[in-house]
């Protein structure tokens, strides 16, 4: 007898694999980097570490445990999540410390690229019976001298009203939740979705284990991921947030900013964004 999985039988390892698969298909590309840059980043990492193994009088069983935990964060394919969860954040911050425009925030480890597309309105896929209040997410892209840009290309993915993603958990529609609009002759473009859940870090991978063991809690804020892109612009990877939604304040991934909350009224929202040129 076969059982119908559903979400709810999600489990970290199959999570966790998923994801490293995504990433290993879209980060196939090599950086070039001399010699030099790794040394100096690679010793300023290892004497950071030396650093914390000092001040804190670093036993043999913990720097066992210390082993034996890195060892599960790769067996059970969470480096993708425990990377985007607690490192993340400051690479984002750092890389976009100038950009002008929308302000971004992390990627998180849950996009897939080529999701289906529309041109100036969409309905996300979703079940027939997709839980969750409906949520219609419109708005428009312009360049930060004002111009409306035509033909931007909006991406948008979120988990559902139990807080899972598509592609990562088992039962669910391939593209479930997830789509892109191109924008019409004004920049606009328009969404109706349902409003997510916020997100669980899965208790039974490793990720969730350290989470328990340092007395944190394993919550990301109800959020929608964007990506929003044009050509000859610079693409802005960000998300938005419910406000005064649970876990804004204390993200596990440290991912929220003031300027990225909305407040939808009557099932509806609009929220533009604004691109810097390449
Ligand atoms: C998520 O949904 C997410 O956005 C991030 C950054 C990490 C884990 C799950
Ligand atoms: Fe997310």
């Amino acid at each position: 007898m076969t059982t119908q999985l559903t979400e709810l039988d999600a489990k970290a390892a199959e999570t966790g694999a998923n994801a490293t698969r995504v990433f290993q298909e879209k980060a196939r590309g090599t950086v070039q980097t001399s010699t030099d840059r790794v040394a100096a980043v690679a010793s300023a990492a290892l004497a950071a570490l030396h650093g914390v193994i000092r001040d804190y009088d670093v036993t043999y069983a913990e720097y066992d445990a210390l082993k034996s935990w890195l060892i599960q964060v790769g067996a059970d394919g969470e480096w993708p999540l425990f990377l985007d969860v607690f490192v993340e954040h400051v690479v984002e911050e750092t890389v976009n410390a100038n950009r002008q425009g929308s302000k971004g925030t992390i990627e998180g480890p849950f996009y897939v690229p080529n999701a289906p597309r529309a041109e100036g309105e969409t309905t996300l896929p979703m079940r027939d019976d997709e839980p969750g209040t409906p949520l219609t997410f419109s708005g428009q892209v312009r360049s930060v001298d004002g111009t409306a840009l035509a033909g931007a290309l909006v991406e948008l993915w979120h988990a559902d009203a139990l807080g899972f993603y598509s592609q990562f958990a088992p039962g669910l529609p391939e593209w479930n939740l997830r789509g892109a609009v191109v924008a019409d002759k004004e920049g606009r473009f328009s969404f109706h979705t349902v409003q997510p859940a916020p997100y669980q870090i899965p208790h039974d991978g490793a990720t969730g284990k350290l989470i328990a063991a340092a007395g944190w809690h394993a919550w990301r804020p109800a959020h929608l991921h964007l990506k929003v892109s044009a050509p000859g612009y610079q693409l802005v990877t960000t998300q938005l947030y419910f406000e005064g939604g649970q876990y804004n304040d204390s993200d596990i991934a440290s991912a929220v900013k003031p300027e990225l909350m909305i407040a939808p009224a009557d099932g509806s929202v609009t929220y533009d964004f604004v691109l810097a040129p390449e």
